[in-house]
């Protein structure tokens, strides 16, 4: 009746914008991405604790915010007739600020809850039920390189390259500890309702999936560069196009991002991609991680940077 989960953060390279069903949380596009190492997020889930309701801890603090999302995500795994539980959560980076807390934080829950349930599902299973919580976090079931389908009834992922297959570095600038102003699920109805870009959006979202997973195939960093690099623009095209405008950079995200055009010049192989917030994620291959973070480092606006490399599924750690 108590087990603990660890779950990485992935990042998206062709990204995830918009739902085809809101209520079953579909996702209107495919999108590729990253799992990595150096990042975590560890639930344990309590289920003999003689609570009369959920409780969500996170980092030390009681949490009533995220609460429902994490009762609505339980249920599904256990059933709508369990005992309470407590719920605590830790991360070693910033929450809610665009470093996919959500993916890993419902990845390692979903896995947490099974295991404290004593029930047994196979990795697409916790993905599905993962990816109904927060359609990102079912990408972080799986380590390395993988994909989530828009196709099909239900959600699906699949595992396009192990992380130890193509050593990647990822070096993330941080340029903001606050949590954004408009959370993800709100701000992709924002899109798909008001942006005019929305529908070709949608439209060229296959040519890139294609691009990319050609790219991972034949290990081509520049070839994934540029389409990574131009998707990215295109979903934050979409995002400043849409009503209420959604601009979750800063200055220091567009000095960075500078940055990172100038390494590219000089011969790094590296190439930026940003989700929905102002930090910057560095993709690059090992050899030139060092320069990128030193660089990044000293970019104006920037308080922090973490180096990861690629990593592994979300999994139980322990159980009893
Ligand atoms: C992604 N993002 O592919 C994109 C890029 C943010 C920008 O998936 O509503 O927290 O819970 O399914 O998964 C963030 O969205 O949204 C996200 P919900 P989620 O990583």
């Amino acid at each position: 009746m108590h087990a603990t989960a660890i779950a990485q953060p992935n990042i998206a390279l062709i990204k995830y914008w918009g739902k085809r069903n809101v209520s079953r949380n579909l996702p209107a596009v495919g999108s590729i991405s990253i799992t990595l190492s150096d990042l975590y997020t560890e639930v344990s889930i309590d289920f003999s604790s003689g609570l009369s309701q959920d409780e969500l801890v996170v980092n030390g603090k009681r949490n009533i915010e995220m609460l429902p999302r994490i009762s609505a995500c339980i249920d599904s795994v256990a059933g709508g007739d369990r005992c309470r539980v407590r719920v605590s959560s830790k991360s070693n980076f910033p929450i809610a600020a665009g470093l996919a807390s959500s993916a890993s934080a419902f990845a390692a829950t979903t896995v947490a809850i099974a295991g404290a349930a004593g029930l047994s599902f196979s990795t697409s299973e916790l993905a599905k039920l993962a990816g109904q919580a927060s359609g990102s976090a079912a990408r972080s079931l799986y380590g390395g390189f993988a994909e989530l389908k828009n196709s099909g009834e239900n959600i699906e992922v699949t595992s396009l390259c192990s992380d130890d297959s193509w050593p990647i570095q990822v070096i993330v600038a941080i340029t903001e500890t606050g949590q954004k102003a408009v959370g993800s699920t709100v701000a992709m109805e924002f899109s798909r309702k008001t942006s005019p870009f929305y529908k070709s959006w949608i439209a060229q979202q296959d040519k890139d999936l294609d691009s990319a997973r050609l790219a991972i195939d034949r290990r081509d960093f520049d070839g994934l560069a540029t389409v990574a690099e131009h998707n990215c623009l295109k979903m934050h095209s979409v995002m400043w196009t849409s009503r209420p405008s959604l601009v979750y950079w800063n200055s220091a995200t567009i000095a960075c991002m500078q940055r990172i055009r100038r390494l590219q010049e000089d011969g790094c192989k590296v190439f930026f991609t940003i989700d929905a917030g102002p930090q910057v994620k560095a993709v690059c291959l090992p050899e030139y991680a060092i320069d990128v973070r030193e660089a990044l480092k000293k970019t104006p606006g920037v308080q922090q940077v973490m180096v990861s490399g690629l990593g592994t599924a979300a999994r139980l750690i322990e159980s009893s």
